[in-house]
């Protein structure tokens, strides 16, 4: 059969993995190259042999790693390679070898000793490929070579558009790439490079979800495999001691756990050691005498929704929480373990709740954190700003939430998948656009709501109406009626009621924040200093609690933007980046985030 699962690459009995990540060579084609590096074959030989060459981090974005204000607003083709070495005893028919990317943005083309192995499109999602025995040599070095280009068009997600600007202010050839979104866009290499093994009769993909029934939690499971013998599989579910719990003789079924530890978020517990209680289900496939063994951890939990609310293991949710972006200095996007830990410190030293993941699915790694940890993750995909909405697109917007589908879906965190994030939806084309968005959606996954996040008026909306959590951001006293901070409760109530009255949803506020100058003080509050953005947290604040204790709406979560300062385009809105953090880019606190932490350990007291 053909493989389609994309199951994070884990040691086990039968299988191995080998980093390929660290130091790689790297070279740009020269400027408006026109696919030269494909046309001269650069994959044929080391690149070191087609020109100068410089160092580059894998992973990491590539754009911070020089001084070159050229290669910070690079369009085009860059080019990676280095050498790896095969283990000897991977020379056998017996085992199968994949070589696996977990994300390049934007757009990658893969090469193995000379021959084209793979491409993907679209950041942030993992691609692999198999690397038969003939493809590879075990007596001496191997060559990788990965071209990755980050051109955006109308057709990708997130949309781009290339503008040559012609006038005689302008030199020959002088052309931008113009977004709507408000992040950098940074591109390379961005996480993990891995081979890996697996016997030959492998197990493919691993799909579960939860039920809670009283005390009693079930897992139902599905397991694909591709062998050619008689496959024979069986699952164990074992808990923290490794005691077996629960176990099945087949590829798919049920499994019942009477007393079941639940799968709970860390502020819904008085003991922290029960959140994100994870059970590891151990997967076997015999073929002969072949095992192939994947361990998968896994959490038991419900969750509900209905048009006036939202629980998890049937207690009303309420989220406390952040917009958040994958974003460091001169790393980039690029994955960091040490920013991972960091980060999920803070999150945790504050009180939070959840995030959302925007704007793109993060790292695998990352979710393997917050399933631990037991943060509830609103999963979003790369879907930003999306403004014209052609058949090219939702394409593209549909293979990336399967993708993402497919990687996330067994994650107890996800809790709600986020299709999109402020789209122009409401232009005509937007309805059917969304309509099927949703509908592919839930094609894949019934047992999680789908939201969308907009920035429309309640009245002209052409995508809140499929939803089943509407979710909204707004900038009341920023964007508009700037620094007017006395209408914002007022005005945030008035317009969250047309939503919930409008559309029927509970309703989530996703974004609301002021870009602040950390250090920057006044008295009275002014845009852009400490006080003002605790003065404006504190307005919205009062408008949120009289929601949230009106039982005639489903008012169901809070969001603040941004977790912490991060690097945008360059514009004049922006001093060297979005600065509506609670944390300083390099995580230091502004008296805001003293603000949202005695705010959010007096939510977590209620909920
Ligand atoms: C938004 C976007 C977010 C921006 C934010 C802002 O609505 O969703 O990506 O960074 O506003 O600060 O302008």
């Amino acid at each position: 059969g053909q493989k389609k699962g994309i199951l994070y690459p884990r040691d086990s009995e039968s299988r191995q993995t080998k980093t390929l990540d660290g130091i790689w060579n790297f070279r740009a084609e020269p400027k408006l190259a026109q696919d030269l590096g494909i046309n001269q074959e650069w994959f044929n030989q080391p690149l070191e042999k087609t020109g100068d060459v410089e160092l580059m981090a894998v992973p990491s974005s590539y754009q911070d790693l020089s001084n070159d204000r050229e290669r910070m607003n690079y369009i085009g083709w860059v080019w990676y390679d280095r050498e790896f070495w095969v283990p000897i005893d991977w020379n056998t028919t017996e085992r199968r070898i994949f070589l696996r990317f977990s994300s390049v943005n934007y757009y990658a083309i893969v090469w193995v000793n000379g021959a084209r192995v793979t491409e993907h499109q679209g950041g942030h999602l993992p691609f692999e490929t198999e690397l038969t025995p003939s493809q590879l040599r075990f007596d001496q070095p191997n060559l990788i070579t990965v071209s990755v280009n980050n051109t955006l068009t109308a057709d990708t997600v997130p949309q781009g558009f290339l503008t040559f600007k012609t006038g005689e202010q302008y030199p020959p050839n002088h052309f931008i790439m113009s977004d709507n979104f408000d992040f950098f866009k940074y591109a390379g290499i961005h996480r993990s490079v891995v081979l890996y093994t697996t016997p030959r009769n492998f197990i493919d993909d691993i799909t579960v979800s939860s039920t809670v029934t009283g005390t009693t939690g079930q897992i139902a499971f599905t397991i694909d495999t591709i062998s050619e013998g008689t496959a024979a599989v069986s699952v164990a579910l074992r808990d923290k001691e490794g005691n077996v719990v629960a176990q099945a003789a087949a590829a798919s079924g049920t499994l019942t756990i009477p007393n079941a530890k639940l799968w709970w978020p860390y502020t819904m517990v008085s003991n922290v050691t029960d959140a994100g209680y994870l059970y590891t289900l151990e997967v076997i496939l015999n073929v002969g005498n072949v095992q192939d063994i994947y361990r998968l951890k896994v959490g038991i939990r419900s969750v509900k929704w209905t048009d006036t609310s939202f629980t998890i293991n049937d207690r009303p949710f309420y989220f406390a929480g952040f917009g958040r972006h994958e974003d460091f200095y001169i790393r980039g996007r690029g994955f960091d373990p040490v920013l991972l830990v960091k980060d999920h410190n803070l999150i945790k030293w504050v009180g939070a709740n959840s995030y959302r993941t925007t704007h793109y699915p993060y790292s695998e790694e990352l979710m393997d954190v917050v399933d631990q940890l037991g943060i509830v993750i609103i999963d979003e995909c790369s879907a930003v700003s999306l403004t014209e909405f052609g058949p090219g697109l939702l394409e593209t917007h549909k293979r990336e939430l399967t993708q993402l589908i497919n990687r996330d879906k067994n994650r107890p965190s996800v809790v709600m998948w986020s299709v999109a994030n402020e789209p122009r939806s409401e232009d005509p084309n937007a309805e059917n656009y969304f309509r099927e968005i949703f509908q592919h959606t839930r094609s894949l996954d019934l047992s999680r709501p789908v939201t969308i996040v907009l920035f429309t008026n309640y009245a002209n909306d052409k995508a809140a109406q499929f939803a089943d959590i509407v979710s909204l951001n707004r900038y009341h006293a920023w964007y508009s009626d700037e620094s007017e901070i006395d209408i914002v409760e007022t005005a945030v109530k008035a317009e969250s009621y047309h939503w919930m009255n409008t559309y029927n949803k509970p309703l989530i506020y996703t974004e609301y924040g002021a870009d602040t100058i950390a250090g920057m003080h006044t008295s009275p509050s002014w845009l852009f200093t400490e006080e003002f953005q605790e003065d404006y947290m504190r307005e919205h604040f009062k408008a949120f609690d009289k929601m949230r204790y009106n039982s005639s709406v489903a008012f169901i979560g809070e969001m603040i933007w941004n977790f912490a300062d991060f690097m945008t385009k360059q514009e004049i809105k922006r001093v060297v980046g979005n600065k509506k953090g609670i944390f300083t880019r390099d995580r230091q606190p502004k008296a805001s985030a003293h603000l949202l932490r005695s705010r959010y350990h007096l939510l977590a007291n209620e909920y």
